[in-house]
């Protein structure tokens, strides 16, 4: 993997401002972790982003099992992502014809394209649910995902689907920035012998990373920071329970130990792929 370059190099090359935004707050931050913060109560919310806010480029949200929502917590977020300097990725996971899909990334309680950094897609409906996303996100400077791949037991996303998904991107690059995927897929970015200054280059975020578990025992699946970013080329780990656990009663100290124990392994996986 070691004609993956620099998170510093392949920011310059993005022309997306949330895919760039992004790679350069890893290379600033040391942090290719993302934390996905799964829990129902505002409170908990922004205790957990509040302490893992320094160890993080990117914190993942799904906004929509928060209990007590009100736009104000977005506010709060955005503050803590200032306090911080990380980015927003929520974790929507739109799956609809394009016209419903803009309205629901524009409208409704939570309008997501107006605070929300990054989100993602299912391929499922082809390319008209790019169209329908960009048509809101674009001229925002927002980023999208696909779900190529998906971390659990038995998932569907694979073989020619996620390689659809990949034709997928690479038909909308100004906006499509990268995947959730397992791994980094055949000729995906920069391949061996390519020009640099002509290669494509895609961000994966990989979920189903965990130290301590290798499974939920609800299908997810678990592997290591080092087997995600130096054995499949992955760039980001998303990781929720692996650093807080069970929501409800938390020690917020074991929760910051947790995700600066996450971020080193993260670093020290890319800073191992850089030499290999
Ligand atoms: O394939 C996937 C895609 C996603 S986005 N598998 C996943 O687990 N996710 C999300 O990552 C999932 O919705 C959850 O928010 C997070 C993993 O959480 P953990 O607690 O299992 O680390």
């Amino acid at each position: 993997m070691a004609y993956l370059n620099t998170y510093a190099d392949r920011a310059k090359k993005f022309i997306n401002p949330s895919a760039k935004l992004l790679l350069e707050t890893i290379e600033r931050k040391q942090s290719n972790l993302c934390v996905s913060v799964d829990v129902t109560s505002s409170k908990e919310f922004l205790a957990i982003i509040d302490a893992v806010g320094p160890y993080v480029s990117l914190i993942k949200t799904h906004i929509d099992i928060i209990d007590d929502f009100e736009f104000s917590l977005i506010h709060r977020l955005q503050e803590l992502s200032i306090k911080h300097n990380f980015l927003i990725f929520e974790d929507r996971k739109f799956a609809d014809i394009g016209n419903t899909v803009a309205l629901q990334y524009s409208s409704g309680v939570h309008r997501i394209a107006t605070w929300a950094h990054i989100t993602n897609a299912h391929p499922v409906p082809g390319p008209s649910i790019i169209k329908g996303l960009a048509s809101v996100g674009l001229p925002l400077n927002r980023g999208l995902l696909l779900l190529a791949e998906m971390s659990t037991a038995g998932a569907l996303a694979r073989g020619p689907y996620t390689e659809d998904a990949v034709r997928m991107a690479r038909d909308a690059r100004d906006f499509v920035i990268g995947f959730i995927a397992q791994h980094r897929m055949e000729g995906v970015g920069l391949c061996e012998g390519q020009n640099p200054d002509e290669a494509e280059d895609f961000l994966i975020l990989t979920p189903g990373v965990g130290l301590d578990a290798t499974n939920d025992g609800l299908g997810q699946q678990y592997r290591t920071p080092e087997d995600a970013i130096l054995g499949s080329g992955c760039d980001v780990i998303i990781v929720g329970r692996g650093i807080y656990g069970r929501p409800g009663n938390m020690d917020i100290d074991k929760v910051q130990r947790q995700s600066e124990r996450y971020r080193e392994a993260g670093w020290n996986a890319y800073l191992q792929r850089l030499k290999s």
